[in-house]
């Protein structure tokens, strides 16, 4: 028999004393838990730092310490007193470095020093910062054209260290900027840009207190914006609607118990979030949407026929938008049988959702991964958009679309020109303030820039933050394309999966984490900026000791790689690394919205980047907000499956104990998983079909037909609450599946949650 030990009883409810508890146990692991609750204090503080978790907004940012467990892990990992030092690097070569797991290598804590890898010993050595820098600078100088190296961007980077690095790339000569964003988000802003002219989000925190109904689609806000639960939950309490599609039974969402909330921690009390929880199948999202809208155009003719008034917002349609007759065609051409077989959800459920939708003055619709990484995603939130402006759900106060970025400043990144396709307006004015001539070429995004190391095209890595390696598809030949590298470069805080492929050169640059002092030159401390989901702009200064007196910060970096690449004629690097006002002033110059930005960013809550599209000014073609009439995806992953025998659709997404690639811990308390991460979430109907029981080991493998077999070896089953057909499990785990083939139209996302995958018992327990 197979040892169920690790499948066990899921949280009651999100939050509450398992959150706590949560919360001592990281703070005593960091070594000193007086420095990381001090640290706590200070998260999302006037006077502290951004919290290095999520982009989720502030309220009051600084009037009451909002309490987050995995914010506490974000904290409390960076804060840790273990050390990577050369030591370490001497005691263990790469080759056994890289048989280790992405756990083990995070566990031994902050990096200490500039590393250079030694080809004769197999080993990281240290190295002068100096050194570094030159040789960097030397290799990147000799590459035969400036498209030939890749500077990739994760979302922790702050507007000053971004902005540098864009501008440092660009006066080297080229645009290839791959970002994690392009695994992320790239669909909302794809979408978005079209439907309203703006690749961000309508709504601000405050319109949560506002709205009438909310739909969380393809979130998990319990572990990954879990101070989204707060308002949720005075939401809940207020009588707000909340309507989740999620097909996975996520605790976060059914109930919260808020740690904050003193009586009901001690009644061991919660709060129900979801008002209705619709599970529909891994893809099935734009059906629902175009489903609940043929509801809306139902019930509308319905309501003039009997001489009542429109349900749609007529004035708003006539005065704001664009292509609604085409869209209204596209939806009476859409079938119930393909809405129900897509979406997996009855036209019952579907109505009683729209019957939601309709009652309601004011809804925001949020999403995150499980909309974005799809082949069709971008169509799914054009459809978002549209069922939205049928009753004028976005420029009005409590209502909005609402993607729910990942890394903290994921989207201040981009605002501060981390862009393969940048506007012309931006480089027009790099041009005017700095009077070099900028590239105009495309540049690469995450899939081009795989395409041109794996075609060798591409010589050099750069990599400001991430793990390139691990998080995105095909990691084995991410791998072999990485290592095949000219110079890799990796800006860091922590020893990963990535920084153990080095190329003929290869430098792993460690860096000043968020939380700690960054002192200049003259000793006077610096702050840097960051934009969250909800635009709002605003400082963090770090308060902790640095983790080592070599660390530099991201921008000092960036600075120097720049001063030895490019030289100092035009823009005097390390003159503006040392006082970060200066970087500021020059964002301030070159890009709308950012007047007065010294100033601004020091006022308590920061402020606002203003969204045209929440004033109703739609920056599209047509200058309307505008409908899209695409049909339906001809066949969805699920569709593709249910042809073939023993065929799932598997998504990819997040336990509760990790960020990204880094893992905190082998739980995952909210979906009842603990001391196990090698597991596959499987409908107890499906398990029952194939005859497999729980805990039983498995071998997942690839069924996408592009010629490449993939397996992912030795996982365990875990019967789950999920549609039939669809499957879940770890990211980055199972990245090996994922196909670099597959990814979103328009967007060029990998298609993460959805992977055809069949399943084959192991050998031993099959004997
Ligand atoms: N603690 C913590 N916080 C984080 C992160 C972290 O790893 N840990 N990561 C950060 C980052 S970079 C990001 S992008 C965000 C990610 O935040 P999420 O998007 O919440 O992340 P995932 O874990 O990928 O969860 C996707 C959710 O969508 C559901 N889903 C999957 N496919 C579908 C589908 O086809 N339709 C529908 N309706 N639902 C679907 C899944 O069941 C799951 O609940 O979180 C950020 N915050
Ligand atoms: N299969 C699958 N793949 C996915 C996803 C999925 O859902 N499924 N999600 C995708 C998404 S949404 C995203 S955003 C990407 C994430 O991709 P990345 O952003 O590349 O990955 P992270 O795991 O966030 O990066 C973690 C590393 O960042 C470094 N780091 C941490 N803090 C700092 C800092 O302050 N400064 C610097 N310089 N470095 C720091 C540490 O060394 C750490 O090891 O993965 C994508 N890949
Ligand atoms: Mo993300």
């Amino acid at each position: 028999m197979a040892n169920t030990d690790f499948i066990g009883k899921r949280s009651k409810a999100a939050g509450g004393w398992g959150a706590l508890k949560s919360c001592g146990k990281r703070l005593l692991e960091t070594g000193s838990p007086i420095a990381g609750a001090r640290a706590m204090l200070k998260a999302n503080q006037p006077d502290g730092f951004d919290c290095p978790g999520c982009a989720w907004g502030d309220p009051e940012h600084g009037s009451s310490f909002e309490f987050c467990e995995n914010g506490v892990k974000a904290v409390a990992w960076e804060a840790t007193e273990k050390r990577v030092t050369p030591d370490f690097f001497a005691a263990h070569t790469v080759s056994e470095l890289r048989t280790w797991t992405d756990y083990a290598l995070e566990h031994e804590g902050r990096l200490t020093h500039p590393m250079r890898y030694d080809r004769a010993t197999d080993r990281y050595a240290a190295v002068d910062w100096g050194t570094a820098f030159a040789d960097i600078g030397a290799i990147l100088r000799d590459l035969d054209h400036p498209d030939r190296a890749e500077f990739y961007t994760s979302g922790r980077a702050s507007n000053e260290a971004a902005y540098l690095y864009q501008l440092f790339v660009r006066l080297y000569g080229t645009n290839n900027f791959p970002d994690c964003s392009n695994m992320c988000h790239e669909a909302s802003g794809v979408a978005l840009r079209q439907a309203i002219g703006v690749g961000k989000g309508t709504v601000l925190l405050e319109d949560f207190e506002k709205a009438d109904a909310i739909f969380v689609i393809g979130q998990n806000p319990g572990t990954n914006h879990p101070r989204m639960l707060g308002d949720l939950r005075r939401a809940a309490e207020r009588g707000v609607r909340i309507v989740v599609f999620n097909p996975v039974r996520e605790r976060g969402l059914e109930r919260f118990s808020d740690p904050q909330d003193k009586l009901e921690m001690l009644r061991g009390g919660s709060t129900s979030i979801a008002s209705s929880y619709y599970q529909p199948r891994l893809g099935g999202d734009m059906a629902a949407v175009r489903g609940m809208a043929k509801a809306v155009f139902a019930a509308d003719e319905a309501a003039l026929a009997d001489g009542g008034p429109s349900i749609l917002d007529r004035a708003f349609l006539a005065e704001h938008t664009t292509d609604f007759d085409a869209y209204r065609k596209a939806v009476e051409a859409t079938g119930w049988a393909e809405i129900e077989d897509q979406s997996g959800l009855s036209r019952a459920q579907i109505e009683e959702a729209a019957a939601v939708y309709m009652a309601a003055e004011r809804v925001i619709c949020t999403w995150a991964m499980g909309v974005t990484q799809h082949r069709h995603s971008v169509a799914t939130i054009r459809e978002i958009a549209n069922f939205m402006f049928l009753r004028g759900n976005v420029g009005k106060p409590g209502a909005g679309l609402c993607p729910v970025r990942g890394h903290s400043n994921v989207q201040g990144d981009r605002t501060v020109g981390i862009n393969e396709k940048p506007p012309a307006a931006f480089l027009d004015a790099l041009e005017r303030e700095f009077g070099f001539e900028v590239p105009r070429r495309n540049g690469h995004n995450v899939l081009g820039a795989i395409g041109a190391m794996l075609d060798g095209s591409a010589r050099a890595f750069i990599g400001l933050g991430g793990n390139f390696a691990r998080a995105t598809p095909d990691s084995t030949l991410i791998a072999k394309a990485l290592s095949s590298q000219k110079l890799t470069v990796h800006i860091a805080t922590k020893l990963n999966h990535s920084h153990l492929l080095p190329g003929e050169a290869g430098y792993v640059l460690p860096c000043l984490g968020r939380t700690e002092i960054d002192r200049n030159a003259a000793g006077v401390a610096q702050i840097v900026t960051v934009e969250d989901s909800m635009s709002m702009v605003h400082g963090s200064g770090g308060i902790n000791r640095p983790a080592s007196p070599a660390l530099r910060s991201e921008v000092a970096i960036v600075a120097g790689i720049a001063a030895a690449t490019v030289g100092s004629s035009i823009i005097d690097w390390l003159w503006l690394a040392d006082d970060h006002d200066r970087i500021r002033d020059l964002i301030e110059r070159t890009i709308p919205g950012f007047e007065r930005y010294n100033e601004r960013v020091r006022q308590p809550r920061g402020f606002h980047l203003r969204n045209a599209a929440t004033h109703r000014e739609w920056n599209t073609p047509a200058a309307k907000a505008t409908f899209s009439s695409v049909a339906l995806p001809a066949a969805t992953e699920h569709q593709i499956a249910s042809g073939g025998d023993g065929i799932f659709v598997l998504q990819t997404f997040r336990s509760h104990d990790q960020y990204n690639t880094t893992v905190y811990g082998m739980d995952d308390r909210y979906r009842g998983v603990y001391g196990e991460r090698r597991v596959v979430f499987m409908n107890p109907g499906d398990m029952d079909r194939m005859g497999f029981r729980p805990a039983e080991r498995i071998d997942i493998v690839g069924r996408h037909d592009d010629g490449i077999s993939r397996v992912a070896e030795d996982f365990r089953l875990v019967p789950y609450d999920i549609p039939r057909g669809s499957v879940a499990g770890y990211y980055p785990e199972l990245n090996v599946l994922v196909p670099l083939s597959t990814f979103g139209s328009e967007s060029d996302t990998p298609a993460s949650k959805s992977v055809l995958v069949s399943f084959r018992r192991r050998k031993a327990e099959a004997a």
